[in-house]
C-alpha cells in the first residue's frame, strides 16, 4: 500500500491525470486511511509542484495539470471525507478570495465542514467584497470562510470584513479566514474571528464559533 500511495505522490506531482483514480481507487481497496493518503502523499505533492515552480523548473501550465490531477483524485476521497451522517449545525459561506483562482484548500475545508454536518454555500473563486455581502444577506449563513493563496490577495480579505461592516452585517456572521500566507496574527489585524491552519483546524474554529 505504501507503494501504491507514493505512486498517488509521484502521479500528482507529473499531474497525469489519466493514472489518478486507478490508484487512488486501489489505495482505498487495500485499506489507506484517507486522511493519511490526503495529508501525507496528496497535499505534500502540491508542496513539491510549489516547490519546483518557485524554483523556476516548472511552469503555470504544469502546476494547472497537478492541481486538475489533485482535484480527480480528492473526487473519490470526498465521500469519505464528507460522510458523517450528522445533522445540519449550521450553514458556511465559501469563497476564495477576489483576484485569487487557488481553490483547492477552499474545496477541502468545505468537504470537511460538510463532514461535520455544515451546510456548504461555496461561492467558488475569485469573489469581490459585494458577492460576499449579498450572499450573507441571501444565504444567512453562521459563518462566512475566506481563502488566499497569494501575498498579494490576502489584502482582499481585509476589504471583505470591512465591507460586510459597511453593510451593518458584522455581528450576524463570525468570518474566518486561511490559506498559506495568512495566520493567526493576520486573522487579529483584519478583525476577523478566526484562523485555520488547515482545513480540519477550520472546523474546529467554525465549531468553537457556537460555543
Ligand atoms: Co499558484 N501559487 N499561482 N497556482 N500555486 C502558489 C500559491 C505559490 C506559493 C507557488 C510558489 O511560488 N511556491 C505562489 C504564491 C506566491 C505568493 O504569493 N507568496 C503561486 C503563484 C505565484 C501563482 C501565480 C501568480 C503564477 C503565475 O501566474 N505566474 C498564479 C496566480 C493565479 C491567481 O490565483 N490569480 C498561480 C496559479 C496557479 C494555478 C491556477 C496553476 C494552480 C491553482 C489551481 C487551483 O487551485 N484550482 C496553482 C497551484 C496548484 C499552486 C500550488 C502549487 C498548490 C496550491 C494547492 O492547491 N495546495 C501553490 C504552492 C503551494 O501551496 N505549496 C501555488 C494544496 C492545498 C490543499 O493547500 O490551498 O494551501 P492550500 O490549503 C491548505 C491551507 O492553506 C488551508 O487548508 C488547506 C489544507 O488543509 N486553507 C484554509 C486554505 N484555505 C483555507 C480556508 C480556511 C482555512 C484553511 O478557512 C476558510
Amino acid at each position: 500500500m505504501e507503494k501504491t500511495m507514493k505512486q498517488i505522490y509521484e502521479t500528482i506531482v507529473q499531474g497525469d491525470l489519466k493514472g489518478i483514480e486507478a490508484l487512488v481507487n486501489t489505495a482505498l481497496d487495500a485499506g489507506a486511511e484517507p486522511s493519511v493518503l490526503l495529508n501525507e502523499y496528496m497535499i505534500t505533492a502540491m508542496d513539491e509542484i510549489g516547490e519546483r515552480f518557485e524554483k523556476g523548473e516548472i511552469y503555470v501550465p504544469e502546476m494547472l495539470l497537478s492541481a486538475h490531477t489533485m482535484q480527480a483524485g480528492l473526487k473519490l476521497l470526498k465521500p469519505m471525507l464528507v460522510d458523517s451522517g450528522v445533522e445540519p449545525s449550521g450553514k458556511v459561506v465559501l469563497a476564495t478570495v477576489k483576484g485569487d483562482l487557488h481553490d483547492i484548500g477552499k474545496n477541502l475545508v468545505g468537504m470537511m465542514a460538510e463532514g461535520a454536518g455544515y451546510t456548504v454555500v461555496d461561492l467558488g473563486v475569485n469573489v469581490a467584497p459585494d458577492a460576499i455581502v449579498a450572499a450573507i444577506k441571501e444565504e444567512k449563513p453562521d459563518v462566512v470562510g475566506l481563502s488566499a493563496l497569494l501575498t498579494t490577495t490576502m489584502v482582499m480579505m481585509k476589504s471583505i470584513v470591512d465591507a460586510v461592516s459597511e453593510a451593518g452585517l458584522r455581528d450576524q456572521v463570525k468570518i474566518i479566514i486561511g490559506g498559506a500566507p495568512v495566520d493567526q496574527d493576520y486573522a487579529d489585524e483584519i478583525g476577523a474571528d478566526g484562523f485555520g491552519r488547515d482545513a480540519g483546524q477550520a472546523v474546529q474554529v467554525i465549531r468553537s464559533f457556537k460555543a
